[in-house]
């Protein structure tokens, strides 16, 4: 082997940690048989000496990774080459290698994991490729691919795959369920938690290379000196991983922290305040990636407070950040005062200004119109702005799907979105491809990082999509669960379909047939459908429900508020008549009666009590599947996922019964025979108050 052994470092053995979930999908539990063999003829990792802190990553990532997977850290050894060198080396036989300088591999982040001879080769033009192909190598070898057939050739889908965190300075995490935010602001800069480089590390692993480590309803104070410093130190912890760091900015910070009388964007001094913000900022973070901006919504300040447009506002902060970077501003707007459907208010708003927003603005805009519920069709500004930079916004954290008790896989409902055909020309990942995604992170402080076991698979999913959104769902479970439970195929076969009926499950037992927002005020958790009386209307279940004695749902054709639309006409024609449109949106769009036809051949009442009835049972139907996989299963994990399967099994029939008995005291309609009577009085359902309830 044509190895200067100038250095050969055995390596240590790796401490084996308890299962309690902290190492998600990078357990690499040891391989057994067959794949265990194949993976025993390869004997050394082979790497040019670098100083390049990304490619020395990549290498102790293949080492740790090899030495838990063969369960014999004793046997695996490292060879420097004397030089960089071309993939390609005939001459090393039972080994892998790294090529980080091969200009061959084009892009940000691309690599390819190539097989030659008795080598396995990952080539990339950059460090950072080679860390992302160290990873997609690991996978592969955790899911027990063969060495000898490992080919792949891998580009990301776009360009930013972003975490938003919606974590406040004092630990407080909105609408986060995992325990308090890893953010240790207190101690930065002068301590760096561990967890921040686990953090790192796992984002790494699955192309996550943006995060944006503030709430969007920002505290102005976090752009100033102290906090700068205390970013810094997170950036350079970071970098190494390809993350670049953003902060969420506070519209009025000039007035707020900079003395100024106002945060008109149009005021010289202003600007002026935000280019030396940003040129402060760049002294410390030469890599900072830019602003998140929350204006002119839920309260927030904004352009608009001057008479300026969102344009005005973001174009302004673009300018202070130039070419170093970008600014996201976002396209979730609605106004209390504006009474038109709040969801075509962002629509109207932004589509309007398409052309005029500066070249590193991008207008990130959530995946449905209204609010991350458990479904929406996709947001109608993807594809109606074809001169401005769009990205996807999606939300990790389950606030309105059941919190992080409830297991439900989200990738199918991204996959929905990014999969449906704007009418415009492509697919929402289509219009999105040259920009990104920013999904609204679920860590917390938790030990297991996302407040339960099952809630990982959802961060996992947004990353796996944000590099390819072309990825099946029921691929993403498959890798998710074999790399984090058991490799074990009668696992794989419970556990997949247990995880792609999971969101349906939720969509029933919460909001079926279309309806939406239909969960308790402010804290969101439960049912609230009979909350009709807040000030703010669009805030009321009623609003959305829109139910009485005759029927119920939104109409939004032409009769009703004509959100349809503002979608391209071949895809309003496929919801414009309540007889043919896909029943998932059937109230989201039209108010029909209830004893409309379904194409079941129920009526609507039937058909919404067999859905309430039809999530209630998966869910019980998903207990049951995992009670059978304990011996899969570390006990500690096991109880943790039983425990709250428990909890969202009663929150289940929680749902369908309140549900039904609102409901019933607005039609009057007997549950159809057969049906389980809803144990409780309405008052009852009423009467549960939640203060306590997190995420608030
Ligand atoms: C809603 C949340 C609220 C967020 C808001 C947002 O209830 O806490 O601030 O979205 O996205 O879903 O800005």
């Amino acid at each position: 082997m044509r190895v200067l052994a100038a250095a050969l470092l055995a390596l240590s053995a790796q401490g084996v940690r308890a299962e309690d979930g902290y190492d998600l999908w990078l357990r690499y539990a040891p391989l057994e048989g067959e794949a265990l063999e194949r993976l025993e003829t390869l004997s050394a990792i082979v790497a040019a000496p670098s100083d390049d802190p990304t490619e020395r990553l990549a290498v102790s990532e293949l080492m740790n990774g090899f030495q838990a997977l063969r369960g014999r850290p004793d046997e695996i050894w490292l060879g420097l080459l004397s030089r960089p060198r071309d993939p390609g080396p005939d001459s090393i036989t039972n080994s892998f290698g790294l090529g980080c300088s091969d200009q061959s591999v084009g892009g940000e982040g691309a690599f390819l994991v190539r097989t030659q001879g008795d080598a396995i080769w990952i080539a990339a033009s950059s460090p950072i490729g080679c860390l992302y192909g160290a990873y997609a190598l690991l996978r592969e070898l955790s899911l027990g691919a063969d060495p000898a057939t490992i080919d792949i050739a891998s580009a990301p889908a776009m360009p930013l795959r972003m975490l938003n965190h919606w974590d406040n300075p004092d630990g407080h995490v909105e609408r986060g369920y995992a325990g308090r935010s890893i953010f240790d602001w207190w101690h930065l800069p002068e301590r760096l938690d561990q967890r921040m480089i686990d953090y790192a590390r796992a984002n790494a692993s699955i192309g996550i290379n943006a995060v944006a480590v503030n709430n969007v309803n920002a505290r102005a104070y976090m752009l100033e000196p102290r906090y700068i410093e205390k970013v810094k130190r997170l950036a350079d912890a970071w970098r190494p991983y390809g993350i670049r760091v953003f902060l969420s900015a506070r519209f009025s910070a000039p007035r707020d922290i900079g003395g100024l009388e106002t945060a008109d964007p149009l005021d010289p001094d202003v600007r002026r305040w935000w280019q030396d913000k940003a040129d402060e900022i760049y002294a410390a973070i030469p890599d900072f990636g830019g602003f998140l901006v929350k204006a002119n919504s839920e309260g927030q300040p904004g352009p608009q407070d001057y008479g300026r447009t969102h344009a005005d506002g973001a174009n302004m902060l673009a300018e202070a950040v130039g070419d170093r970077g970008t600014v996201i501003w976002r396209a979730f707007v609605y106004s209390a005062e504006d009474d038109t459907d709040r969801a075509m208010q962002a629509y109207n708003e932004f589509v309007p200004l398409d052309g005029q927003f500066a070249d590193n603005v991008i207008v990130q805009v959530k995946n449905g119109p209204i609010d991350f519920q458990p479904r929406e069709p996709f947001h109608p500004m993807f594809g109606a702005m074809p001169n401005t930079n769009l990205m996807f916004e999606a939300q990790i954290t389950k606030e309105y799907l059941g919190f992080a008790s409830h297991l439900a896989f989200l990738a199918p409902m991204w996959e929905e979105a990014l999969d449906a055909d704007t009418g415009h020309g492509g697919t929402v990942a289509d219009v999105i491809a040259p920009v990104g995604m920013a999904g609204v992170a679920n860590t917390g402080s938790d030990r297991n990082w996302t407040g339960s076991d099952f809630d990982q698979a959802n961060w996992y999913a947004f990353g796996r999509l944000a590099w390819d959104p072309t990825l099946p769902s029921e691929q993403i479970a498959r890798e998710w669960a074999a790399q984090t439970f058991s490799r074990d195929e009668d696992f794989i076969e419970a556990t997949v379909p247990m995880m792609m009926e999971s969101r349906e499950a939720v969509v029933d037992y919460m909001t079926p047939l279309g309806l939406a927002h239909l969960m308790d005020t402010g804290h969101h958790y439960g049912p609230g459908p009979w909350v009709c009386d807040l000030a703010r209307p669009e805030w009321n279940p009623c609003y959305y429900h829109r139910a009485d004695a005759d029927g119920i749902g939104f109409d939004r054709t032409e009769s009703g508020s004509n959100a349809l639309s503002q979608y391209a006409p071949e895809v309003a024609a496929q919801w414009s008549d309540p007889e043919t449109i896909d029943p998932a949106f059937l109230l989201w769009f039209h108010r029909v009666g209830w004893d409309h036809r379904m194409p079941s051949g129920r009526t609507l009442w039937e058909e919404l009590v067999h859905r309430y009835d039809t999530g209630v049972a998966q869910v019980d139907g998903i207990a049951a599947t995992w009670a059978e996989l304990g011996e899969y299963v570390d006990a500690e994990r096991f109880r943790a996922v039983s425990e709250n399967l428990a909890i969202q099994q009663r929150e289940a029939r929680w749902w369908r019964d309140a549900s039904l008995a609102y409901w019933q005291s607005l039609n009057g309609l007997a549950l159809p025979a057969g049906a389980d009577p809803v144990p409780e009085s309405l008052e009852h359902y009423r009467s549960l108050s939640f203060p306590e309830a997190p995420g608030n």
